[in-house]
């Protein structure tokens, strides 16, 4: 695999401090922030603190640390939002990934989609 990682894409800048967030969480190896054009109730971000471009360069290339973290996290802010479905109204989660994906920030992120019916669309 030979991704190669631009350290001056959008997220770089937040992760180092040089762009303002609003922050949901951050753990040791996890960032989650409200996106800035949000298109649901709750569109949350969230982000390895680590250098991966897309959802299966994290994959390959990430510590089991910070894979659990990562996952960890997710299921933390999905029970702080009350949108998990064995208690809320569920949810969507969309890593969009390269070209074809559409992915704008070529930072590995996890759009968390809640708060109203999401429809069939995926984007
Ligand atoms: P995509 O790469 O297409 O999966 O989406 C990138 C998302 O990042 C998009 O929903 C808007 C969001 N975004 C872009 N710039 C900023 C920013 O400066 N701050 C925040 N919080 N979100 C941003």
């Amino acid at each position: 695999m030979a991704y190669t990682y631009d350290d001056q894409n959008i997220f770089a800048k937040i992760l180092r401090g040089e762009i303002p967030n609003r922050t949901v969480i951050e753990t040791e190896h996890t960032l989650a922030f409200d996106d800035i054009a949000p298109q649901a109730p709750h569109h949350v971000l969230v982000i390895p603190k680590g250098f991966y471009v897309t959802a299966d360069h994290f994959a390959a290339e990430a510590s089991e640390a910070e894979i659990v973290d990562f996952w960890r996290t997710f299921g933390s802010i999905c029970a702080d939002l009350g949108v998990s479905p064995d208690a809320g109204d569920g949810y969507r989660i969309i890593a969009n990934s390269g070209r074809h994906g559409v992915q704008d920030v070529p930072h590995f992120h996890l759009h968390i989609l809640a708060g109203r019916p999401l429809g069939r669309m995926l984007k």
